[in-house]
């Protein structure tokens, strides 16, 4: 009876799980952190980590189009370096070494570019409150043990004190495990923290064919303070899409972030006219939020080229759009198959859709979606949008834009 009890009580116990973050690296976790650094977009891949101090498997997933570019990597004091070669994209491995587990950053540098990613290691670990739970399930066993031994060499009261004891250690062993559950864990606010982003371009007035830095400062809308709580979703930190108002520009990134509340990116503004930024990133603790920004680069105007529309869709109800790509060898990016983004005409509405298919597992490397992706959307109000679809075939990531008309 005894026995089942503490087998009951201990199995209940190993069940107990660490609540889950965006941000863990464990035995039975990785995470996966897309980075445009340096123009070169990357999956960072944190693999699981069983132990500490032990190895930290990191694998840099590059997509074309790669160039040559030596990438540096450290955390707590253990460094890598991984060198891409010019159109290799897949997989490129290093070990690094993680001394302790809790919250860490792996910096990755290159080209001039610093983003430190955090993450938090978590690994078993003894806490006060499992030594008093396995100490007093031991115990437990240790001395009614004994109680049975001495009850059968009929030491009547040497086995009741040493079966009250071993009692009284199990109750205080159970106890602990009932309550701990409780301990240590953080006493939060209510209320979800919402975050104020702020754009700023460098050079601050950039001319057509310039490298343009693009800078999202981030701040909490209550305490002013950066914000450093930025969850992985949709394995990335932030997902930065930047178009052209004319539509003719598209680029979906992720930034760096090279200090608490700041993300980055670098890109060319290849033409004139105003640019849309829109940021989508998620608090810890929080929902989704889109921040979006507009910067103008300067020069000679181009002239749009006219594009007919591809779609036709009814406004303010939902739409299931097939898209073939004509094979059957598509790799998931960013945890999906495929991608939808949209934007209205004047940018006032951004959308974005994930293929419908069941979430990936794979960190990106295996082929196994298509031919063909389905979306869902709808679009509010009659007007002219625009539509790029996103996904992955050869480590390259493929764009198919669309001009959409949407009838009343
Ligand atoms: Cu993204």
């Amino acid at each position: 009876m005894f026995i089942r009890l503490v087998l009951g009580v201990s199995v209940a116990l190993i069940v107990v799980a660490v609540p889950a973050s965006a941000h863990v690296v464990s035995a039975d976790a990785g995470l996966r952190v897309a980075q445009t650094i340096s123009g070169t977009e990357l999956t960072v891949v944190l693999r699981r980590t069983p132990e500490v101090p032990g190895p930290l498997h990191v694998d840099l997933i590059a997509y074309q189009p790669v160039r040559d570019l030596t990438i540096d990597l450290a955390v707590a004091g253990s460094a890598g370096t991984v060198r891409l070669h010019r159109d290799r994209p897949g997989t490129y491995p290093v070990v690094l070494q993680v001394q302790n587990g809790g919250p860490h950053e792996l910096l990755l540098k290159a080209s001039g570019e610093v983003s430190a990613l955090p993450f938090d290691v978590r690994v078993a670990q003894s806490a006060t409150w499992e030594l008093v739970v396995y100490g007093g399930f031991g115990a437990t066993g240790v001395l009614l043990a004994a109680a049975l031994v001495a009850g059968a060499l009929a030491r009547r009261w040497t086995a009741l004190s040493l079966g009250g004891i071993g009692v009284v250690a199990m109750v205080v062993a159970a106890t602990v495990a009932v309550v701990s559950p409780q301990l240590g864990s953080e006493v939060r606010d209510s209320g979800r923290p919402n975050a104020q982003g702020f754009l700023s371009v460098t050079p601050a007035q950039p001319r057509a064919g310039d490298e343009v830095t693009v800078r999202f400062e981030l701040v909490d809308g209550s305490t002013g303070l950066p914000v450093n709580d930025l969850a992985v979703h949709h394995d990335a930190l932030a997902h930065l899409v930047i178009t052209s108002e004319d539509g003719e520009f598209f680029t979906h990134v992720h930034p760096i972030r090279p200090a608490g509340g700041r993300l980055e990116t670098r890109l060319i503004a290849a033409r004139p006219g105003r640019y849309l930024a829109y940021l989508d990133l998620e608090r810890l603790d929080a929902g989704g939020q889109l921040i979006s920004g507009a910067f103008d680069v300067g020069g000679p105007a181009h002239e749009a080229s006219p594009r007919a529309a591809s779609w036709r869709f009814p406004a303010g109800r939902p739409v299931t759009v097939e898209v073939d790509t004509g094979t059957t060898g598509l790799q998931p990016w960013l945890g999906m198959a495929g991608h939808m983004i949209t934007r209205d005409h004047a940018g006032t509405f951004f959308g974005h859709v994930h293929e419908q298919s069941p979430m990936s597992t794979s960190d990106g490397t295996v082929a196994q979606h298509g031919p063909k992706l389905r979306f869902t959307m709808s679009f509010p109000k009659p007007g002219k949008y625009f539509a790029w679809v996103q996904y992955v075939q050869d480590f390259k990531i493929v764009t198919v834009p669309h001009v959409v008309e949407v009838f009343s």
